[in-house]
């Protein structure tokens, strides 16, 4: 008896030993925290990066730019990257949110078109790396929808009561409205924005539901014939179902770039910098882009893509095309305005 228990103490030794050692000698694996937009990558390269560099990625996922910044705002999350929209960019810049990134980590930032760089949102670059760009419009299936589209008002067509989808995102479905108005969507007036909440009102009868990446299923489905749609997710949508079609219509519309960043909640903004530096390989950049079908900024990813794909507007449009069109700008002040009507038009 006495023996057995002598060789289970040596053994528990030694496996408490050999437990120990593996602790101080294997060093912990970092965790890297990513909040991005929902269906906005290619699943495979975060396992790649993982491989790579012997980090784990824990992935999440927002619909909203607002409903990441409140998230960060509240600190809920150590976040090590982000992907913003340019005017949640700044507000976050703003409020000393964000690290300054070192480029000296992030040597493949030379790869992203000079277009994208010093934007009002981060004029000296020292923020945030751009990801992906594009606009806002409609998505319409043309076996439902038989006359030309080409301004926002059809929205607001009785005929198509009930087959219309909204954007579940206060900027920009009051931008749009705004802009169909003839208003720009960085009004603060606050007479401009009480007719687009009236409209917003009285449109909510033909709504069939304000969605966020659900519309894709919906719109793929033949559930609805008019969709306020994100450029990208439009060209993902047209590839599955050819009888969708997206335009910007003539009023104009909203341009926006989402960039990557590192909020003042990271532990581990050097590996945070690793990631960035990766999402802008050649391959990598290419690979998300074709994937997920939103217009890369990144030049040599660019030109890996399939020329249907580069050559369609509706992911790529020429400057003509975007002529009334405005990036948002942060609203501080004004923003609870915003906040409000859209509570409004939602409770309704
Ligand atoms: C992807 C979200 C696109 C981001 N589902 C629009 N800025």
């Amino acid at each position: 008896m006495k023996k057995v228990l002598k060789s289970l103490l040596v053994f528990t030794l030694a496996i408490s030993m050999v437990l120990s050692l593996a602790g101080c000698g294997g060093e912990k694996k970092v965790q890297l925290k990513v909040y991005n937009w929902g269906d906005y990558i290619d699943q495979s390269v975060i396992g790649d990066f993982e491989k790579k560099y012997n980090i784990d990625v824990v992935y999440d996922e927002f619909a909203t730019n607002e409903e990441m910044y409140a998230k960060i705002k509240a600190g809920a999350d150590d976040y090590d990257i982000l992907v913003p929209s340019d005017y949640a960019i700044k507000r976050m810049i703003d409020e000393d949110m964000l690290y300054k990134l070192d480029m000296s980590n992030i040597p493949n930032y030379k790869y992203i078109d000079d277009r994208f760089k010093d934007l009002a949102y981060d004029p000296t670059n020292e923020y945030s790396v751009p990801y992906m760009w594009g606009t806002v419009g409609i998505l319409y299936n043309k076996t439902m929808v038989k006359e030309p589209v080409d301004s926002w008002k059809i929205l607001w067509d009785e005929k198509y009561s009930k087959q219309i989808l909204m954007l579940d995102s206060l900027r920009d479905s009051i931008g749009i409205t705004l802009k169909m108005m003839g208003y720009s969507l960085n009004t603060k007036d606050e007479k401009e924005l009480n007719e687009a909440k009236e409209l917003l009102i009285k449109q909510k009868p033909l709504v069939l539901a304000y969605v966020g990446d659900e519309v894709k299923d919906k719109m793929i489905g033949g559930e609805a014939a008019l969709a306020v749609v994100w450029s990208g997710d439009a060209i993902y949508m047209k590839r599955e179902n050819p009888d969708l079609e997206y335009v910007i219509p003539k009023e104009g519309s909203n341009i926006w770039f989402d960039a990557v960043v590192i909020p003042k909640s990271s532990q581990h903004k050097k590996e945070a910098e690793l990631f960035i530096n990766y999402l802008c390989e050649t391959e990598v950049a290419f690979k998300n882009a074709d994937f997920i079908g939103y217009a890369t900024p990144h030049v040599e990813a660019k030109k890996m893509l399939p020329v249907d794909l580069t050559s369609d507007k509706s992911a790529y449009p020429e400057d003509g095309d975007l002529k009334n069109s405005e990036v948002f700008e942060d609203l501080a002040g004004s923003l609870p305005k915003y906040d409000r009507i859209w509570t409004e038009v939602k409770s309704k």
